[in-house]
């Protein structure tokens, strides 16, 4: 196949909350939104960058520039036959990973509605409702910290991660778990500390986490080797696995318990798939992180979190949880016990809704072949 047209938008859309992290905090989203058409079908991605280079290297400028000059040329260049051809036509663009992913992710979604194959059967999925929980970002103090979290849980969430930083971690993940003592709890620290901080990070063993994710440097699957045995939670890699290689780097360096997933960091689906499937044989569980993506990057999102190692719930919360309008007819909604259900329909399944994705572009570029 050979993609005939590539559209790309920079949306923005209002967060219901601003979402505060130990490095940045944001809110409005600033994704770019990838728009695909060939043999008379129309598809959908997203690369669900940011405003600032804070998590990784990327925010929407440098991904707006790379997608326009590099990208959309060797995806058009391309006659695919897979969309797994499309990661190794990218292969000369190192990192940039977020860039690609929504290129990557679009073209999965237009062989699924060429073929009437859903993305989840596409990536070998195997449940129909993936597990959730809600990503809490760091609040001004721990009243209303325990406010937000208490209307999630009573919204249906049943797993909650904590965002935390050096001043904000003992006393607020011990406030959450003592309310909540039976509430699946975790945390994460976006690389905010060091290999030194090693006891204070014990600290956090008698608050019966799940994971405490991504503590040290953003690249440094090295010093997290060196945490993992002074804590007895399991450390889960999020920032520095952005690759297959890296993440065989962790298992064989037993630097972490478990993965975080993010197609969007890893760039694109078919790689998350490898990732998933290395550490599926190593016995390490893996579970779907979360970019705060529009209704088109959350279809893609639920679709690999219905592969069989997502082992414990995805930072994937119901649309509304993050936009009061998204850019979707067909938003995503809590089942009762904490899941959302994988889509069937072709593709990754979403309606776009064009009016909305118009109000919210501000920016667009287009190549025809
Ligand atoms: O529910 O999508 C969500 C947010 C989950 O915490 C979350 N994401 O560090 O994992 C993270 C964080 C993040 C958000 C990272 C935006 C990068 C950009």
């Amino acid at each position: 196949m050979r993609i005939e047209r590539v559209e790309l938008r920079q949306v923005r859309l209002p967060y219901v909350a601003p979402f505060e992290t130990s490095g940045w905090r944001e809110e409005t989203c600033h994704a770019i939104i990838v728009r695909l058409e060939a043999d008379g079908v129309t598809a959908w991605g997203e690369s669900p960058v940011g405003e600032n280079p804070f998590y990784n290297e990327e925010n929407y400028q440098t991904a707006w520039i790379i997608q326009q000059a590099y990208l959309t040329p060797m995806l058009m260049a391309a006659d695919l036959s897979k969309p797994q051809e499309v990661t190794p036509a990218f292969a000369r663009v190192r990192a940039n990973r977020m860039a690609k992913s929504g290129l990557e992710f679009a073209t999965w979604d237009l062989f699924g509605r060429r073929d009437g194959r859903s993305l989840a059967a596409m990536l070998g999925g195997t449940r129909d409702r993936v597990a959730v929980g809600v990503s809490v970002g760091i609040q001004k103090d721990i009243d209303t910290l325990l406010r937000v979290v208490g209307d999630y849980i009573n919204a249906g969430y049943n797993r909650i991660k904590l965002k935390i930083r050096p001043g904000w971690d003992i006393e607020p993940t011990r406030a959450v778990r003592t309310a909540w003592p039976d509430i699946q709890l975790q945390v994460d620290a976006n690389s905010i500390y060091h290999l030194e901080d090693a006891e204070r990070l014990a600290q956090l063993d008698q608050f019966n986490l799940l994971l405490v994710e991504q503590p040290l440097g953003h690249d440094d699957i090295f010093d997290h080797a060196k945490l993992q045995p002074r804590l007895r939670t399991p450390i889960c890699l999020d920032e520095s696995i952005v690759s297959p290689e890296h993440a065989r780097w962790a298992i064989e360096m037993h630097a972490c318990g478990v993965i975080n997933i993010k197609p969007s960091r890893i760039g694109g689906l078919a790689d998350s798939v490898r990732v998933h499937d290395m550490a599926q044989a190593a016995g390490m569980p893996v579970w779907h992180g979360g970019m705060l993506e529009t209704g088109i990057g959350r279809a893609a999102n639920v679709a690999l979190a219905s592969l069989p190692n997502f082992k414990l719930p995805g930072d994937i919360s119901a649309n509304a949880r993050y936009y009061a309008r998204d850019i979707v007819r067909n938003p995503f909604t809590l089942n009762a016990d904490s899941t959302l259900t994988v889509p069937t329909k072709p593709g990754s399944g979403v309606i776009v809704d064009e009016d909305v994705l118009d109000d919210v572009t501000v920016a667009r570029w287009e190549k025809r072949a």
